[in-house]
């Protein structure tokens, strides 16, 4: 770094009351600088002019202090440099999206109690218990806190059933909204977890599961605010799905406050996928209604004609029931109807609604030997009713309206659809071109010249920059 944007940044402070005259705020300033480029993509342009509407220091600074709770000056305070010289994880906090409680409440304790106060009528009080319990152990899993339940007297962590107004001016308005609540950490009510009467708590997938409700409310009494990760369990919305789970999201934020746990080995913590990353991969693609759905672990990324950015939500969004990881999808098009696959099973939809009688095998129903364990990728062409299977180097064609599969298959993948690999991940077809993924690439390929005409990234049809 050259002394010149130093030197600019130094004036900018000064000119903020900021006068940097000794070493040590000299020293400061410098760090300052670092972290920002560092942690928040801070650019200093050393040509650039201070101008008075666009100070990218101070933005960078508010952005900041905001992540960590600390009061918003945009100014170096005392408690920013404090912050900002505490160690830290190397991840940018631009990446992360999870939010600390403003004020940076935390138990200063790592032994921490918690109690059952009372029952809801909804369950059998064992299955509450157990909610709770294992609620407690996402979070004691991945960082070096403790939770052990007494029955008498106060805990850190009370929790109750209440309803409507129980005097703690957060009252509920019955059922729906607001599901649950909890306090920062901190004395009294701090840490306490109150759950909405008014709702009908159940241990299935019925509304409102008490294990995914409490597991939320329990970040919040750790000290965590609401995340912007979709897939993080500090999402501000409830939505199901059969497992709950912490993803990397709600451990970057538990661990940047407590630090990691005993046990740092976590193998196969979920990821949100990031639809712009040059090294996004696909399970499986389809088309459906006319959009594509791409599928990735627990989500779907969805593209359409008359909105530019490209939705990503989870799939049980859609489909409660369906697993997630499938291997492969299609559309059949005249039955209006997408199947997807993992395994040798499949599952089929219509539209939102899932079909029922399934998951069926793939052996009664396409005619697959017992030697296949699973479909890699699959396309329906509308305009024949054919469907092709790829499973490791090989296809099949299937037809749809015969309900069987074609003579002469298995073929070679090579033989056929030529460069595109021996192994397909996903493919979709679309204006006549077959489009194949495999790990970061994508092939569009001809069929009437079996050419590839053009290599792509995965992730070109999702407009980014
Ligand atoms: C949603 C709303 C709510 C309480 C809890 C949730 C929720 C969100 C995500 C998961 C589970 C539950 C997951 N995974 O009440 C309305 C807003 N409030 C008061 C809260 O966010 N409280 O935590
Ligand atoms: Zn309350
Ligand atoms: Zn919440």
């Amino acid at each position: 770094m050259s002394s010149l944007p130093l030197l600019l940044l130094l004036w900018a402070l000064g000119s903020q009351g900021f006068p940097a005259t000794s070493d040590t705020q000299e020293q400061d300033m410098e760090m300052v600088q670092k972290y920002l480029e560092n942690y928040y993509n801070l650019k200093i342009d050393g040509m650039q002019k201070k101008q008075r509407s666009h100070d990218p220091l101070a933005e960078k600074l508010k952005q900041m202090q905001e992540f960590f709770g600390l009061k918003v000056t945009g100014k170096p305070d005392a408690e920013t440099l404090k912050k900002m010289k505490q160690p830290r994880c190397g991840v940018s906090d631009v990446t992360l999206r999870f939010k600390l409680t403003p004020g940076n409440p935390r138990w200063e304790h790592t032994h921490l109690t918690y109690r059952i106060e009372n029952y809801t009528p909804d369950l059998p009080r064992a299955d509450v218990d157990h909610a709770i319990e294992k609620a407690f152990q996402l979070w004691s899993k991945v960082s070096p806190l403790t939770f052990r339940r007494v029955f008498q007297g106060q805990a850190d962590i009370m929790l109750s059933f209440v309803w409507g107004d129980h005097y703690d001016n957060n009252p509920f308005y019955g059922p729906d909204g607001i599901l649950a609540h909890a306090f920062q950490p901190g004395p009294g009510i701090g840490g306490d977890v109150h759950f909405d009467e008014d709702e009908t708590w159940t241990s299935d997938s019925r509304n409102y599961n008490l294990y995914r409700v409490a597991a939320h409310e329990l970040g919040h009494s750790l000290g965590l605010s609401h995340s912007t990760d979709i897939g993080a369990l500090m999402y501000p919305n409830y939505i199901f799905s059969d497992d709950v789970e912490l993803n990397q999201d709600d451990i970057n934020g538990i661990q940047a406050i407590y630090g990691p746990s005993e046990n740092p080995i976590q193998p196969n913590v979920p990821q949100t996928p990031k639809v712009c990353d040059n090294k996004l991969t696909f399970d499986a693609i389809t088309t459906i209604r006319g959009e594509m759905m791409f599928f990735k672990d627990r989500f779907y990324m969805r593209t359409n004609s008359y909105y530019p950015e490209v939705e990503l939500n989870l799939i049980s969004v859609f489909w409660p029931h369906l697993p997630k990881g499938f291997q492969a999808a299609y559309e059949v098009v005249y039955r209006d109807e997408v199947r997807f696959f993992k395994g040798n099973k499949y599952w089929a939809v219509q539209g939102q609604d899932a079909l029922y009688g399934y998951p069926k095998d793939i052996y009664s129903s396409f005619g697959f030997p017992r030697s296949v364990k699973h479909i890699d990728a699959a396309v329906s062409e509308e305009e024949t009713g054919k469907t092709y299977f790829f499973v490791a180097n090989q296809y099949w064609r299937y037809d749809e309206y015969k309900r069987s599969m074609d003579a002469g298959y298995p073929k070679m993948i090579v033989e056929d659809f030529p460069g595109i690999g021996n192994k397909v991940d996903a493919v979709f077809k679309k204006d006549g071109f077959f489009y194949f993924f495999h790990g970061t690439r994508q092939y569009k390929f001809d069929p009437k010249t079996k050419r590839i005409l053009t290599l792509l990234k995965t992730n070109s049809w999702f407009n980014c920059r």
